[in-house]
């Protein structure tokens, strides 16, 4: 019997994206790909009207999925929203990234290829071969200070701890217990990576070259900032050594 292919959903949260996701999505979408693929925008009804783009694009290719939220608005919670319709959608392996270009289409397969080895695959700016590139001194001083606060704080033994742009093997997903996350903003990021090491799921860091945004404007203010650090704190209280999870 021919071996069925594996389901990649590739998932990202948008809010008022519409400069960026069109060539994003199509450029995702051309990728050679050995696997069945979804490209899945979790969009919070964004006022610049992406998701009419999203519309557009899906009428065109099947494997385009817009998931559309009214209610609700964070990239915490567009995040959960998005990781559960990716395992209703039959996901082998969830690829999250940001919907700027910061995160490069051209890294999936690389993602997706270390995924046979590791639960988890952290595309890292801070392993050999990896890059910050173009942001400017404040933003790269930020991610320093913020990151080693957090290594240390958390002790989690990966290098680039704050990275969105990461490939999920489906039972990482199923055993962080999605139902169970408090973040509704970036924090997000941070928790499941917390729940994931916590279970003992193996971790894996591969290169990829970090771009600042060409277009649109950035969601991050530094409160969403001082709200992730608190947040932080919040579920580093909470979450006790969880039991070891295995994909394998
Ligand atoms: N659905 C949804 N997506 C969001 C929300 N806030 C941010 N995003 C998306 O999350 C991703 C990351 O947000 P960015 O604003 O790029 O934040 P950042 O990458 O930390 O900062 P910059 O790269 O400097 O812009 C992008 O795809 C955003 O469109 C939100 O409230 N809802
Ligand atoms: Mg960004």
């Amino acid at each position: 019997m021919a071996e069925t292919r594996k389901k990649l959903v590739v998932l990202i949260p948008t809010y008022n994206e519409r400069e960026n996701i069109e060539e994003l999505v199509r450029e995702i979408l051309a990728l050679p790909l050995e696997v069945d693929l979804s490209v899945l925008v979790v969009d919070d009804n964004s006022p610049d009207e992406t998701a009419e783009v999203i519309r557009r694009l899906a009428e065109e290719d099947s494997r385009v999925r817009l998931l559309i939220r009214t209610k609700r608005r964070g990239r915490g919670s567009a995040g959960i929203d998005g990781f559960r319709e990716a395992l209703n959608l039959g996901a082998d392996y969830t690829i999250e990234m940001d919907g700027d270009f910061s995160h490069q289409p051209r890294f999936i397969p690389f993602l997706l290829e270390h995924a046979q080895e590791f639960d988890l695959v952290i595309g890292s700016r801070f392993v050999p071969g990896g890059q910050d590139a173009e942001r400017s001194f404040v933003r790269r001083f930020i991610t320093f200070l913020v990151r080693n606060f957090i290594r240390r704080y958390f002790r989690i033994p990966v290098r680039d701890v704050s990275s969105g742009f990461r490939c999920f093997r489906r039972c990482v997903l199923e055993e962080v217990d999605l139902d169970d996350l408090i973040s509704v903003g970036p924090s997000l990021v941070l928790e499941i990576l917390y729940k994931a090491s916590l279970a003992g799921f193996s971790i894996g860091e591969v290169p990829i070259v970090f771009a600042d945004r060409k277009k649109g404007k950035t969601k991050l203010t530094p409160l969403k900032l001082l709200e992730t650090l608190v947040m932080a704190m919040k579920f580093k209280k909470m979450y006790g050594r969880a039991e070891p999870g295995s994909c394998r």
